[in-house]
């Protein structure tokens, strides 16, 4: 009997371990010089390179670090939708959320004043364009994805997470697009006048709460199985 209990305790965990995956990177910058994983940086108002970095890594040794060239500073001038993944992975989208570990550095941005952000994300595909901001932030939960250097410190690093359940509600048509896609902006205070940089790593899709609460649920089951 006591090893019918055991063989039913490790299939629970087999079994639960392998139906809640855990979160799946989509941008972790490991790889070499250029190499981003896929996301490409765009060029335009506001423009941004990038380039890997030793520091504000968050997985692995490496993040995306991206530069953001306020040269033509001033308020209105500083939104750039920097960052676009077009990806089949990203049909996976309805089902989780995204978590992005996202750094400012109070040095990188004069004056030592105003605010940056890493915010709005849209999705594109055939059903059209459509954005979101952040639903929360460990840093700054009041006000997602808003960084400023008189709150945040010498240097600050968080988890920003942004849910698409309200943007794609088709979720079949979403699957069924020929071409799924994200871009991630980035904005500054026009007060601003020096050049500054976001960093970003660990970019990951997590699952939704049915898939936690599964988790949960497995691990309860395999706890009543234990106490038995
Ligand atoms: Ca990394």
């Amino acid at each position: 009997m006591m090893l019918k209990k055991m063989c039913l305790l490790v299939v629970a965990i087999v079994v639960c371990s392998t139906t809640t995956s855990f979160a799946q990177v989509i941008g972790d910058f490991e790889g070499a010089a250029g190499d981003h994983d896929g996301w490409v940086v765009n060029n335009g108002t506001g423009t941004s390179t990038s380039f890997d970095s030793a520091i504000h890594a968050t997985l692995g040794s490496q993040a995306l670090s991206l530069f953001s060239n306020s040269g033509v500073s001033g308020a209105g001038n500083n939104f750039n939708w920097a960052l676009t993944l077009t990806d089949d992975v990203l049909k996976a989208l309805p089902e989780k959320k995204l978590k992005a570990d996202v750094s400012w550095t109070t040095s990188e941005w004069s004056p030592n004043t105003g605010w940056a952000q890493m915010k709005e994300i849209a999705v594109n595909s055939d059903l059209g364009w459509a954005q979101t901001t952040p639903i929360d932030d460990t840093s700054n939960p009041g006000s997602p994805g808003d960084w400023d250097p008189n709150n945040f410190g010498a240097s600050d690093t968080r988890t920003v997470t942004w849910d698409f359940s309200g943007i794609i509600t088709d979720s079949a048509g979403w699957k069924a697009s020929s071409y799924n896609q994200i871009n991630i902006a980035v904005n500054w205070d026009g007060a601003i006048t020096a050049p500054g940089s976001f960093w970003v790593d660990n970019i990951r899709l997590v699952p939704e709460p049915a898939s936690i609460a599964l988790l949960g649920m497995c691990g309860m089951f395999a706890l009543v199985r234990r106490r038995r």
